[in-house]
């Protein structure tokens, strides 16, 4: 019991609240959708159906069950339920409704950057937000185990409100399989079983298969199919028989006759069960209205029992809830198949009005239409536990960084390198070693993670002794469980990695711990978690991706192996900055500059010249090679680091001589720098340029156009500084070990004519020599391209 009120007062306050997100989610898309003035003729859009088919299930939740510790994943296409109920919580303005799905309006899928109500976790691609509730939990236990972790929070519960369609997509049970290997618990999914997509209807008996999936993987499932006024029915005389007809009743048909009404469903009733005795009289006592509010009486819709089910829950195992619902229950969609995508007509919207009791010019007034009495409705309101006047973003301060690794100068690929500096911070107890965690979907030991994992041992809320070391059989392993440990070990599924590096990237602001992730994988299988990394980098999480090995530098590994357009992802993807450094000391300055770029929140912009991120910060993507090459014998200073960071900088500056410059990202440096040196009786005619990230280089010269552009005049970006000292005349030959449209544009910047080298196909074995030859990437191939532009040539 909550703010005094008895618990069947509340049912009936949960009861009006419903109606009310009812009503306000039905009115802020026909708002959006056909009172807005919408210039541009492109429909708003919004989901009345979807959203009416949750509105019982978010009410009973935010207003009697969530304490302000829980997270949740709203289903997508139900946010506009979910911001009216942060409206009722006066959480949310009036004016963003009415903006709903406009220029800084509520959002169209609940978004933890772009909204300004409560967000926990955004959602929009389906089962994404569903499996991420899953990792939050692992590394709210990942979290809670460590000795620095403030003992003061309470442990939340990690919740999904899941449309039944969602379960079709695999990651969800990617993250099942996982989940079970670490032990899943403190999470909730509530599944809005309306058997319903944007499609159709679902198949016939799947609630079945569900339930047998979630019990494999020891999953507690609670089914809520009738609700109280239902059970209510079945206990007088004749209830059985309408019980076992409702079993029966196939999907479509539950759906067109809730979609048809009272008089269809008496028919139907009284056809198929009607002449059996009681039941005729059981159905003859309801009016139509009665009956159809009785059928529609499913679990997932009444309160009662949805309170009833939830409070109930006494223990911390993952629990399913299959919860059947009526898609746009309480509307004139109810039911109808093709209602995902469907909204009111006026005279739709005009009878829901009626039926809400709301006056025209009132329809946003909170309480509107209600029963109780506005006083009491607010008492109700703010006792609500979840409702606190304490933001539940919470934070957690820096993490300070220890500077830039030196390792010796001797050949050495950036994987090795990369090996070497995690380890070398594994060997301090700095506060930055202690808030790095790792993970690696099965990839751990070939991506160079082993030797920090020896000294910083897996993460299991168990400890978990390593067999073959106890057994004392040979191994560089050590593999040894404990609630101490600092990796995350992952099967395969690289979905699942990119999820968890979102959950753990937000730790700081979901459990008010900083965690610095650190997440390796095969380059070419970015694309295999490409929609979760996205995912992760619409929310805002901060961690430090690790694509090793890349390219086709991994010569024998073939095609399905050597990733070509990774370095493009990395340009392309929002949020995160991607790196390919050719040299350990490059990577070394690059990784300590990413602990702190991570970390940073600023809100202003940034540096134009530098890039807009600067300030704001985010995450990193490192593309990595296992192919080892001499290093450049030289001290790192100031203006080099710099330089790394902004994105590229002079291996060989140019001469007023200069005819060419030889452009090259990642592991290519040792054919850039022997093509320069086959063309050493003109030296000075080449230049060498080493590009670190395109990426920064790129988005620094959109943002210094863009700033010149909004009357910056000094705005100057570093690929425009650095091409600014090479003569016009001069051609520009560019090499990478990926597509070659990561460099081609900067023969845009200063219109220097250009030669772009990469790799554009699939499917080769062979030694580096050989396909770099085939490719026309090797020096010769450079040389050649360098020497086109003698003379002014091309
Ligand atoms: C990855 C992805 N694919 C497709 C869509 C488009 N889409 C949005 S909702 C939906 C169907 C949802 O059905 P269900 O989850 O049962 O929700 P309901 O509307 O029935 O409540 C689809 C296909 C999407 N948002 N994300
Ligand atoms: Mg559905």
């Amino acid at each position: 019991m909550h703010g005094g009120a008895r618990s069947t007062d509340r049912v009936a306050l949960l009861d009006e609240l419903t109606r009310k997100v009812l009503w306000l989610s039905s009115w802020t898309i026909h708002n959006a959708n056909h009172i807005r003035q919408n210039i541009d003729g492109v429909k708003v859009g919004g989901h009345q159906a979807s959203s009416a088919s949750m509105a019982a299930i978010l009410s009973v939740l935010y207003f009697a069950i969530l304490r302000p510790e829980d997270r949740v994943a709203v289903k997508p296409h139900a946010s506009p339920a979910f911001h009216a109920i942060q409206y009722l919580l006066g959480k949310q303005t009036r004016e963003k409704l009415e903006t709903f799905r406009g220029y800084g309006g509520a959002q169209s899928y609940p978004s933890r950057t772009k909204d300004t109500d409560d967000v926990d976790f955004s959602t929009g691609s389906v089962g994404l937000g569903v499996a991420f509730t899953a990792f939050a939990s692992l590394i709210q236990d990942y979290v809670r185990a460590k000795p620095w972790a403030r003992t003061d929070r309470l442990e939340g519960r990690m919740i999904a409100l899941v449309g039944d369609a969602e379960l079709d997509e695999g990651n969800v049970y990617e993250c099942l399989l996982e989940g079970w290997k670490h032990g899943l618990r403190n999470t909730w999914w509530v599944i809005d079983y309306n058997r319903q997509s944007l499609d159709g209807v679902v198949r016939e008996g799947l609630y079945e298969r569900i339930e047998a999936v979630f019990r494999a993987f020891n999953w507690n499932v609670v089914t809520l199919k009738y609700g109280a006024l239902q059970r209510r029915a079945f206990a007088e005389p004749g209830g059985d028989r309408l019980k076992a007809w409702i079993d029966a009743c196939p999907n479509d048909v539950y759906s067109a006759l809730m979609f048809r009404g009272g008089a269809a469903w008496r028919a139907r009733l009284e056809d198929e069960i009607g002449d059996q005795g009681p039941v005729t009289a059981l159905l003859k006592r309801r009016s139509d209205a009665e009956l159809a509010s009785l059928m529609a009486n499913l679990g997932g819709r009444c309160s009662k029992t949805l309170l009833e089910t939830f409070e109930s829950v006494a223990d911390d195992r993952p629990t399913a809830f299959i919860a059947y619902t009526v898609k746009g229950w309480g509307t004139p969609l109810a039911g109808h198949k093709d209602n995902h995508a469907g909204q009111m007509t006026g005279t739709q919207i005009e009878q829901l009005r009626a039926q809400m009791d709301v006056r025209p010019g009132h329809e946003w007034d909170r309480f509107e239409g209600l029963a109780s009495k506005p006083a009491a409705l607010e008492t109700f309101l703010a006792s609500v536990p979840f409702n606190t006047k304490v933001s539940r973003r919470l934070t957690s301060p820096r993490v300070e960084g220890i500077g830039p690794i030196a390792l010796d100068q001797t050949p050495t690929s950036t994987q090795t390198a990369f090996g070497k500096i995690l380890d070398t911070i594994a060997k301090t107890d700095s506060d930055l070693a202690a808030r790095i965690v790792t993970t690696s979907p099965d990839v751990t030991v070939s991506t160079n993670l082993g030797t920090w994992v020896n000294r910083r041992h897996l993460f299991a809320r168990r400890e978990q002794a390593d067999v073959f070391h106890a057994e004392r059989i040979p191994s560089a392993q050590k593999w040894q469980f404990s609630p101490a440990g600092q990796h995350i070990e992952l099967g395969i599924a690289e979905m699942n990695l990119m999820l968890l590096l979102g959950a753990a990237g937000l730790s700081h602001s979901l459990f008010g711990e900083r965690l610095l992730p650190i997440g390796t994988i095969y380059d070419p299988f970015i694309a295999r978690g490409l929609d979760a990394l996205n995912y992760a980098c619409y929310q805002d999480a901060r961690f430090l991706l690790v694509g090793t090995p890349s390219g086709v530098s991994l010569a024998g590994e073939g095609g399905a192996h050597q990733s070509i357009g990774a370095p493009l992802i990395g340009m392309a993807q929002d949020g995160l900055a991607a790196f390919e450094p050719a040299f350990a000391d490059e990577l070394a300055v690059v990784i300590d500059w990413a602990f702190d770029y991570m970390q940073r929140d600023g809100e202003a912009r940034a540096d134009l010249a530098a890039w807009p991120r600067d300030v704001s910060g985010g995450s990193v993507y490192l593309r990595l090679t296992t192919r080892a090459i001499e290093q450049p014998p030289r001290k790192m200073d100031g203006a080099l680091s710099d330089g790394i960071i902004r994105g590229g900088y002079w291996l060989r500056p140019p001469t007023p001589q200069c005819e060419v410059a030889i452009v090259y990202q990642g592991v290519l440096a040792s054919e850039a720098i022997e093509a320069a040196g086959k063309l050493g009786s003109d030296g000075n005619k080449v230049a060498v340029l080493a590009v670190t990230s395109a990426d920064r280089l790129n988005a620094g010269w959109h943002g210094a156009q863009r700033g010149r552009r909004q009357g910056d005049r000094a705005a100057m970006s570093h690929i425009e500084t650095l091409l600014a000292q090479l003569p016009r005349h001069a051609g520009l030959v560019t090499a990478i070990d990926g597509h070659p449209a990561t460099l081609s544009w900067i023969g845009g910047v200063r219109g220097h004519r250009t030669i772009s080298l990469g790799v554009e196909h699939f499917g080769q074995t062979g030694t580096v020599q050989d396909l770099y030859r085939h490719f026309g990437i090797d020096a010769v191939a450079i040389a050649t391209a360098a020497r086109s532009f003698f003379g002014g040539g091309r």
